[in-house]
């Protein structure tokens, strides 16, 4: 009988569940991973990061373009407690993230060794499924059970703990088997109910005004096109979440954009206030979205459909709650209407988003100096194709091109880390999007804070020659918070200020196209010098403070 060591194995199930990609950075528990990656003929490559938080965001960015698992891997201890926060973000916003960490041997557990951690307990609150494989005969079967954990029904990331001697550890070859359908998500769809599809469908049917509000579930259940010939059919409003941005076309008529506090807007807020039916859809209804379980009103009557039994009803008082997959939900609630009389939705979009691009086009047209947020997110939506995808953080650039970034086609060209928002996202998640994504151009917007979290990386872009276009909007603060200390706190700001980074100078030193952009008539041809560059290129934005900004914000504290 044919044997192989675990590591190979390892390398081996990965390569069988249709793996290209591994992002990550290596370790001395790693050794015989990386040794067996040297060595075998397997068609993955290793994307070698400056930092494992990186390697995760890596990994998410590119699971969440290309509908396939990412996979990132670090070492024991620092590498493991760093690869965390990606992991975290993956898990709920329910992306497909694999997490290998290599750890001590299992031999050294107890005896003080050096990075010695409880993995499988660290992890198992934030993933689906964590498992440090004690014996090399099970590994196997770990993989296989962590690619189900994080494709069948709800997406959502998984981790899996290597310890040195079972990386070197003997496994029979012909236990090395997968479903390669498990590496696509999501790789399994639970159908709706018959019973609960038809009163759905006779709420639908007598409601004035629904309105649809769809979340992250739409675009991962790939139910673009099920929704879009729903709402048509019905006459119904889509609004969406900061997530659920590529559910609808932007220039469909029956597209309302994004509600909520972040990126929603007065006109959008009264639009979905006419609802006497909201249907969410793969969306769980949070605080931002409903600008705290305001909007909708509570009392409207409330369908929802989500892959996750414990959303709907958590927030709303829900009639229906279909818990399945979004497409077959969609599809169900398609068959059972087939004729009805459309309601007057595009009416109601259409005057809520003119009022909406007045007021924004209005400012981005501003020749202000520090130049304006409206007008950088204008100038970039002309000069970028209208595939591009987009990678925004937190504090000025999800707001604003939630708010105001049309994008034309469905489907994921919208990505920020919605579900902790940490800091320090984009500019990885980016790589990772580029990677899965490669024929079209990928933007990463950022903050100058979330620069401050992530530039070593950009060594990471130069060595790879990625095409990213990075765009820091640089404002020396974390302005998001100095924003809620001037509308909560008087304006009594508190250690929110930093000094001026000349970003594009840190960019150069790199090897990194640059430009500074300090005056708005410069903004346009910078950006399109950047994207038309072949490789990497940074535009450092000297940008209006975001508490001195209009922003599409309804509450600083979420
Ligand atoms: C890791 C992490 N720490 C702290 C926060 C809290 N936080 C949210 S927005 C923000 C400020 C963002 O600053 P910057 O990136 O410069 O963007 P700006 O708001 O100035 O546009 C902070 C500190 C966070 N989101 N993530």
């Amino acid at each position: 009988m044919s044997q192989m060591t675990g590591a190979e194995a390892m390398v081996r199930m990965l390569q069988l569940h249709g793996v290209k990609h591994i992002f990550g950075l290596c370790g001395d528990t790693s050794l015989p991973f990386y040794d067996a990656l040297a060595r075998l003929d397997h068609g993955i490559r290793h994307v070698l990061t400056r930092d494992e938080r990186s390697a995760a965001y890596m990994a998410d960015g590119y699971a969440r373009v290309s509908r396939r698992v990412g996979v990132c891997e670090g070492p024991s201890g620092g590498g493991a407690t760093y690869l965390l926060p990606g992991i975290v973000e993956a898990n709920e916003s329910s992306i497909p993230v694999l997490g290998i960490t290599t750890d001590i041997a299992t031999t050294s557990r107890g005896r003080y060794a050096l990075t010695e951690l409880d993995q499988e307990a660290l992890y198992r609150p934030l993933t689906r499924r964590s498992e440090v494989i004690d014996r090399a005969d099970k590994l196997p079967e770990a993989v296989r059970r962590a690619f189900r954990a994080m494709t069948a029904g709800r997406p959502g990331a998984a981790h899996l703990g290597l310890p040195f001697d079972v990386q070197n550890g003997k496994i029979a070859e012909e236990d090395v088997w997968a479903d390669a359908a498990l590496g696509v998500f999501p790789s399994s769809r639970a159908s709706p109910e018959k019973e609960k599809i038809a009163k759905a469908a006779k709420l639908l049917t007598s409601a004035r005004l629904p309105i649809f509000v769809c979340g992250g579930g739409v675009v991962i259940a790939n139910a673009e096109a099920e929704l879009a010939e729903l709402a048509e059919l019905l006459g119904a409003p889509v609004a969406t979440t900061v997530s659920g941005q590529g559910s609808l076309a932007e220039d469909h008529p029956l597209c309302l954009g994004v509600v909520g506090s972040n990126g929603g807007t007065l006109p959008t807020r009264e639009a979905l206030s006419q609802a006497d039916l909201v249907v969410f859809v793969g969306c769980r209804a949070g605080s931002v979205t409903t600008e705290r379980w305001r909007y909708p009103a509570p009392g409207t009557t409330v369908i929802h459909i989500d892959a996750d039994p414990m959303v709907p009803g958590a927030n709303y008082k829900t009639e229906v709650a279909l818990v399945c997959d979004a497409k077959l939900g969609l599809q169900g609630l398609l068959d059972e209407l087939k004729f009805i009389q459309g309601k007057n939705g595009a009416e109601i979009v259409k005057t809520a988003k003119e009022k909406k691009f007045r007021e924004f086009h209005a400012l981005a047209i501003k020749d202000d100096i520090p130049i304006l947020p409206e007008r950088i997110v204008a100038a970039l939506h002309e000069i970028l194709p209208r595939d591009a995808t987009v990678v925004c953080d937190p504090g000025t650039p999800c707001p604003y091109f939630s708010a105001y970034y049309e994008f034309l086609d469905a489907g994921r060209h919208f990505i920020s880390n919605r579900a902790h928002g940490a800091l320090g996202y984009s500019m990885a998640a980016g790589v990772g999007a580029h990677f899965g994504r490669p024929g079209t151009k990928t933007v990463s917007v950022m903050g100058d804070g979330s620069f401050g979290f992530t530039a070593g990386e950009l060594e990471t872009i130069v060595r790879l020659k990625v095409p990213l276009m990075m765009v820091v909007i640089s404002n020396s603060s974390y302005g998001w918070i100095k924003a809620g200390q001037k509308t909560g706190f008087d304006q009594r700001y508190f250690s929110v200020d930093f000094s001026r980074t000349d970003h594009a100078r840190v960019a150069e030193a790199f090897g990194v196209k640059a430009f500074k952009v300090e005056r708005p008539e410069e903004l346009k041809p910078a950006f399109a010098a950047a994207a038309e560059h072949g490789g990497p290129a940074l535009v450092d934005v000297l940008a209006q403070p975001l508490q001195d900004a209009r922003a599409p914000v309804s509450e600083w504290v979420a």
